[in-house]
């Protein structure tokens, strides 16, 4: 029986991120404080109630900054003239641009602080012309009259702002005289202007700014008058105050899950690195969340693909720092965080629905060295009855690691292995780079020869495909950006699954990774790859560990599309999985860009086997929640370096709730499967995944959600604590959905966790005793071969017993655990459907049913129901929480038996014989 020990501490202080008394941290601490002061707004009324017009209200006349000028700028608000970290800035430097420079003591090399150099109040900018109404809101241009010092300014540009839906506005400033790339993400166009906005913008004319407000709490969500913007072809920049230092999202990165905002760079530019604070990583999120000063919410999302900077700043202050495209910024005012993710996936799409079985635990490790072998651990894992849903191989299946080829040698029974997998209800998932070989004598290698006739490769500014080097030695790029290229890539995917029956897909190295930088001929000089600015992307170059950004695609140039690959390479192969097996696709990716949840889940890369890495996954798994990606995790045990026994047990234990479960492990390292440790570790691992399997009616009804409406899956805990600030910066625990509360342990040698506990009754999912938290960290018992789930109360959980050993989707009769409120009401629901075709939902082929608690009654109600698909049925129901024992329980007006269980701890627990409810 566990206990739960009150602690004497305090609730965290919201100015602390993390703990640092010695636990391994994510990243380093950080420091919060408040906006505070307001802006003055005048001037005329130009549109019903959500334009107003501001005068001059912060900068002077231009000229040299006069040193008081620039020293009565408080530090926290100098916004960076020179962001440029080739050269160190100097006195002569920073004023030929006409900054400010008032040095200070950085520490030298790449830490930036307070900038030396910074814009004076006067520095020049855009002037708003007049505002005209369009028929979703307002139109006017901004023209700037002296240069700036980045080659080819856009002296005139166009601001639309459209209010889209009450809680959605769209601000788009685009050159006004001839089009420039954009994204081409295929947004839904709003058709009527909002009627009840939650926002009112105003607007400052000399020098141009815009400032965003709630209308109900007159908070100020962006204020862009406090920095000057740029719009060069190659230098875009707007920079805005924020309401608080609470901000999330800006992916991928490794952080915690809350920003640091002590002057903090973070970089976009899709990268192969194993992730480290501070560099850009495989994948592109422009969007960030964040949290007001009273419990709502907002979120904004810049739908740019070129490389670009944000740069935090304690202000609190952001800004965006793309070097192309437009800027094309999307608000969404919640006001609730779920509501914000839901408005930001309206744009962006709503994820995939996985197949069910996607949702079970995966198994892979690089350096497999035969067929033979990867199924050994297969049988293993049956022999030891731990559930698998599917079985990956890595590089190694391929012969001379090309696509679509199979090694015969050693990987010769691949075939019967899948075949043995299908017979046990298991799955089979294998890897696919995008680089495709050009050495093979022609007429040999199929996907090479036909590639280039068909001219699908991404080619250089020669005109000639761009070769790099890859696993396979010399490589073409596929350019995903073309359809045609959807097509080879189709039938590549068609020839290979006739040999192989693949179940599902994990497209790797699609940032893309390219060993030698830019192509084996190296890159141009021209402005593509030789930009006026660079931004601070790991290798100081956009060619680093990539190709060159003035090669050419379909769409555009790579220096615009570089971002969207691994999306665009997503799209493909989800569609070629449909044509080839007529079932919902399973893709994971490893680079990603907003609404890559519509063809694929990720993972977070290559992380090591240390602490230090599974407590970076929780933030990980949370951003991409944010990202709209739900179907998420990261390497459970860690890629690199060598597990102990003790940290991948803690990390199955954690991994089994991640919402993409999948141990993978690299090369020449210890195998780190169940099946290779110690019958206590393995039972505690195998123990973990059968709690998962239990919940996966919970899981999959919470995908469901997603898919439908951009729900989070792993959600953080603020999201449904939006009040309580002590919830904003916790990334060691997380829910599943509304109701599920994880808190893993994360460190060595300890067999307690202390968690926070948002006020409420929390019941320990295993037992049904209850804590009554007030808001406070708890401490409670873990030992080894146990991780810590709560069910929060008002929650009902439908389970289910596993079926078999191996396969998801047992057809088992459900178990549901309602867990009472102090008002003895709970609430959950159910979406069940045949676990694999298309569009169930689309197509009606569901069940779809509510549970309700309330006054001693549950009841289930069947809101839709195709039973031929979804034939589902109830076997037990557990209630947590009743506090008398009842006399009788009838079901459907018959008594029935029941147990009623007291808890040694606080409340009691009600459970029905299996056969009675
Ligand atoms: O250059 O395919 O992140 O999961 O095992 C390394 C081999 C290529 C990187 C992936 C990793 C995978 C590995 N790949």
């Amino acid at each position: 029986m566990k206990s739960y020990q009150k602690l004497t501490a305090d609730v965290p202080q919201i100015t602390e991120s993390g703990e640092d008394d010695g636990k391994p941290l994510c990243h380093q601490k950080l420091s919060a404080w408040w906006l505070g002061g307001g802006l003055l707004t005048v001037a005329a009324l130009l549109s019903g109630v959500t334009v107003w017009v501001l005068g001059q209200i912060w900068w002077g006349q231009h000229g040299t900054p006069p040193l008081t000028k620039c020293v009565s700028i408080p530090e926290s608000l100098r916004f960076d003239c020179f962001p440029e970290r080739s050269t160190v800035v100097t006195r002569e430097l920073c004023e030929a641009r006409g900054c400010c420079f008032v040095d200070g003591d950085w520490p030298s090399g790449s830490a930036r602080g307070v900038p030396w150099c910074f814009y004076p109040p006067d520095f020049p900018s855009y002037t708003l012309g007049s505002l005209n109404e369009t028929e979703l809101g307002v139109r006017g241009f901004l023209t700037r009259k002296a240069k700036t010092y980045y080659p080819r300014d856009v002296v005139k540009l166009q601001l639309s702002v459209e209010f889209e839906t009450d809680a959605r506005l769209h601000v788009k400033i685009t050159d006004a005289t001839k089009p420039r790339y954009e994204v081409p993400l295929d947004v839904p166009p709003a058709t009527k202007r909002a009627e009840n906005p939650l926002y009112t913008i105003e607007f400052s004319k000399e020098p141009f700014g815009l400032i965003v407000k709630r209308k109900s709490s007159g908070t100020v969500l962006l204020n862009t008058t406090v920095a000057p913007l740029f719009f060069a072809d190659q230098f875009l920049q707007i920079s805005t105050v924020l309401p608080s230092t609470f901000i999330y999202g800006l992916g991928e990165h490794r952080s915690n899950f809350l920003h640091s905002l002590e002057w903090n760079t973070l970089t976009f530019w899709a990268r192969d690195v194993p992730p480290t604070e501070s560099f850009n990583l495989y994948g592109v999120h422009p969007f960030y969340l964040a949290m007001e000063r009273d419990g709502a919410s907002h979120g904004v999302f810049l739908m740019n693909s070129n490389a670009m900077e944000v740069v935090l700043q304690p202000a609190p202050a952001l800004t965006w720092r793309p070097v192309g495209g437009i800027l094309d910024f999307y608000i969404f005012l919640g006001p609730d965080p779920n509501l914000v993710l839901q408005q930001y996936q309206q744009v962006i799409g709503f994820p995939a629905m996985p197949p069910f079985w996607g949702l079970g635990f995966h198994l892979c490790r690089w350096g497999y060295g035969t067929s033979n072998e990867t199924w050994e651990i297969v049988k293993a894992m049956r022999n030891f009855q731990i559930p698998q849903a599917a079985q990956w191989n890595d590089i190694d299946y391929m012969d001379g690691y090309r696509d679509f080829t199979i090694d015969s040698q050693k990987f010769g029974t691949l075939p019967q292995l899948v075949e043995d997998l299908h017979k046990h209800g298991q799955h089979y998932v294998m890897i696919l780079d995008p680089g495709i070989s050009s050495t093979q004598p022609p007429g040999s290698y199929w996907p090479y020869d036909e590639g280039l006739k068909r001219g699908i490769f991404i080619n250089s500014t020669q005109g000639k495909p761009l070769i790099g080097k890859v696993w396979p030695g010399f490589t073409a790029f596929p350019d995903f950006s073309n359809l045609n290229t959807h097509q080879w890539w189709l039938e590549n995917l068609d020839r290979f699954h006739s040999l192989v029956p693949f179940d599902g897909l994990w497209i790797d190295m699609n940032e893309p990774s390219n060993f030698v930088d830019g192509s084996t001929a190296g890159c141009s000089q021209e402005e593509l790859d030789k930009p006026p600015y660079v931004p601070a992307v790991l290798g100081n170059s956009l060619s680093a560990k990539t190709i060159c950004a003035s090669s050419r695609q379909n769409a555009s140039v790579h220096y615009n599309l570089h971002n969207l690959y691994g999306l665009m390479e997503a799209k493909a192969t989800a569609s070629a999985l449909v044509k080839i097996r007529g079932k919902r696709p399973f893709v994971i990716s490893r680079s990603s860009f907003p609404s890559q949840g519509r063809y694929s889940g990720h993972w977070l890369g290559d992380n090591r086997s240390e602490w230090k890495d599974m407590v970076c996954s929780i933030p990980g798994v949370l951003s991409f929640s944010l990202f709209g990606i739900p179907l998420v995790g990261a390497d459970i045990c860690g890629f690199s370096g060598s597990t102990s026994e003790e940290l991948c047990t803690r990390w199955m234990q954690l991994g089994a709730f991640y919402p993409f479960a999948r141990n993978h492990n690299t090369q020449d390292v210890k195998a780190q499967d169940p099946s290779a440790f110690s019958p206590a570790a393995r039972t505690a691992m195998k123990t973990a995944l059968e709690v998962r399997y239990a919940l996966l009616p919970y899981l999959y009804s919470l995908f469901h959600r997603a898919h439908l409406q951009g729900d989070t899956v792993a959600r953080p805990l603020f999201f449904e604590f939006p009040k309580d600030v002590a919830t904003y910066s916790i990334d060691r625990q997380f829910l599943w959905g509304r109701g599920l509360l994880l808190t893993p342990v994360l460190e060595p040698g300890v067999n307690s966790v202390i968690g926070y506990f948002p006020r409420g009754l929390w019941y320990d999912y295993y037992t049904g005793s209850s804590v009554n938290s007030s808001g406070e960290n708890l401490k409670i018992a873990a030992p080894l071969d146990h991780i810590n789930v709560h069910v929060r109360e008002g929650t009902i959980l439908p389970t289910q017993k596993l079926g078999g050993s191996t396969s998801v989707g047992s057809g088992n009769a459900l178990h549901l655990i309602a867990a009472l409120s102090q008002n003895a009401n709970a609430w959950g629901d159910l979406y069940w459907d045949d676990g694999e075709s298309l569009d169930t939902f689309a197509k009606g082929d569901y069940s779809y049913l509510v549970f309700n608690v309330t006054q001693n009654t549950f009841t289930s109600t069947v809101l839709h129901s195709n039973a031929g698909a979804t034939y589902v049925t109830v076997d037990a129901l557990s209630v947590y929480g009743v506090r008398e024992e009842p006399k009788t329980v009838t079901v459907n007006g018959k008594e029935r038996p029941f147990t009623y269980l007291t808890n040694q701890v606080t409340d009691r627990q009600l459970g029905c014989a299996a056969s009675g409810c």
